[in-house]
């Protein structure tokens, strides 16, 4: 007979659980989230294209200010299912200062990932560095606005028209987030949030593809279904990225509370900026930026990092080092002779702290002495 665990048994989760860690999922109101499990199983409506699936469309399609919304199983592939639609392979430019799964959409969609550096100050790419990498063959761009930071939409987009490339972004950490006031999610051809556990808002798994475009929105519909049009008509090619109706409605759950989640985000991080030592910086958030918060980055002086990540663990707090190594530097890619002096820097100085739901000033008060007693 098969043995049935008990999840607090599991050693991972004992382990985690005594641990503060970043990526602690936020969760704000249990009981509406079950109450809508209850009814996905009263409705036996279990997923593709369910009520609650098209609720987060509609809900984010609103918090965004954005007409087309496709959700799907997660940001990752997302992305792939932007890549796919690209008439031809060929290169695109993106930072190697990322998470993989950005880089691994493009090469199992055969194209080539061409790496470009980032600044020291937020980790992003610059245009006037992006547009030194178009060639004759780039089919695309691809920038991350990485720890809820944005990328320059207007210059990126410009570069984009004038060499007639398609423009998608990684926003897995925007949710949220405006520039100029304006929301992310309708800057270039097409945007990608993720609802992954970690991230602000979560839905277990998800992610979101957002656009202006209407034909981009009508071939991921079909494309996140087996390329299925109808019941029996199939079109095209095409995965399973579909995103489960338990996924979704925890997704709605929680964005119910966005504005109190980034509230907190926000308290943590102005906690931050006043217990943190000043060796360490900060990444900040420029005026035109209406951040999210939901990463707390600093960047450590040079040799710090790997022995204070240790000296936090020892006191049973887990940050995390997003994101290091450069891609660039992973297995799969590192034959690729890429040189990006600024990624390959801040990678081995970067540190991310906790924050979310369950920490607070006289927690990050704490974990602002232990940094010091190290330093
Ligand atoms: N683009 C960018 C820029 C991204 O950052 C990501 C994902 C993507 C694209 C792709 O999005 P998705 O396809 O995932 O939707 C984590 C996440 O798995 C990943 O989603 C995220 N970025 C990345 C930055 O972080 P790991 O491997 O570090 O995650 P993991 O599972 O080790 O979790 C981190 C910590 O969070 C754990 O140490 C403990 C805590 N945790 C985690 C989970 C899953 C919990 O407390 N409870 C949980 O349920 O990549």
């Amino acid at each position: 007979m098969i043995s049935l665990t008990k999840p607090t048994e599991d050693s991972r989760v004992q382990e985690l659980s005594a641990l503060l860690t970043v990526g602690r999922p936020n969760i704000l109101d249990k009981a509406a989230f079950l109450q809508r499990v209850e009814q996905i199983i009263d409705n036996k409506w279990l997923s593709n294209d369910g009520p609650f699936v098209r609720q987060l469309e509609s809900l984010t399609s609103k918090l965004l200010d954005v007409p087309y919304v496709v959700a799907v199983a997660n940001a990752t592939l997302g992305l792939e299912l932007l890549l796919e639609m690209l008439p031809e392979k060929g290169e695109v430019i993106l930072p190697s200062f990322t998470f993989v799964a950005t880089v691994h959409a493009v090469m199992r969609l055969g194209h080539k990932p061409v790496f470009c550096d980032v600044r020291e100050s937020d980790g992003l790419m610059d245009p006037k560095l992006v547009e030194t990498l178009i060639g004759p063959d780039t089919v695309a761009i691809l920038p991350v606005n990485v720890y809820g930071n944005v990328c320059d939409p207007e210059a990126l987009q410009k570069l984009a028209s004038e060499h007639s490339v398609k423009l998608f972004f990684d926003s897995a950490h925007t949710l949220g987030v405006k520039h100029n006031g304006r929301p992310v999610g309708k800057f270039g051809d097409a945007e990608v949030f993720s609802l992954h556990a970690t991230k602000f808002i979560n839905g277990f798994e998800g992610g979101l593809i957002t656009t202006c475009n209407e034909e981009i929105a009508r071939r991921m519909g079909q494309a996140r279904n087996f390329g299925f049009v109808n019941y029996d008509q199939v079109d095209c090619i095409a995965t399973n990225a579909k995103l489960s109706e338990i996924h979704a409605a925890m997704a709605v759950t929680n964005l119910e509370h966005v504005d109190e989640i980034i509230a907190i985000n926000r308290r943590n991080y102005e906690a931050y900026k006043k217990y943190l030592p000043k060796a360490l910086r900060l990444i900040d958030f420029p005026s035109t930026t209406e951040s999210n918060y939901q990463y707390v980055v600093a960047v450590c002086p040079e040799g710090v990092r790997d022995g204070l990540v240790e000296h936090l663990k020892a006191n049973k707090i887990l940050a995390r080092k997003y994101f290091y190594p450069g891609v660039h530097r992973m297995k799969p890619y590192a034959d690729m002779g890429f040189d990006l002096p600024v990624t390959e820097s801040l990678s081995e100085r970067v540190i991310c702290l906790p924050t979310g739901q369950d920490v607070d000033s006289t927690i990050i008060e704490h974990v602002c002495s232990v940094i010091n007693s190290y330093l």
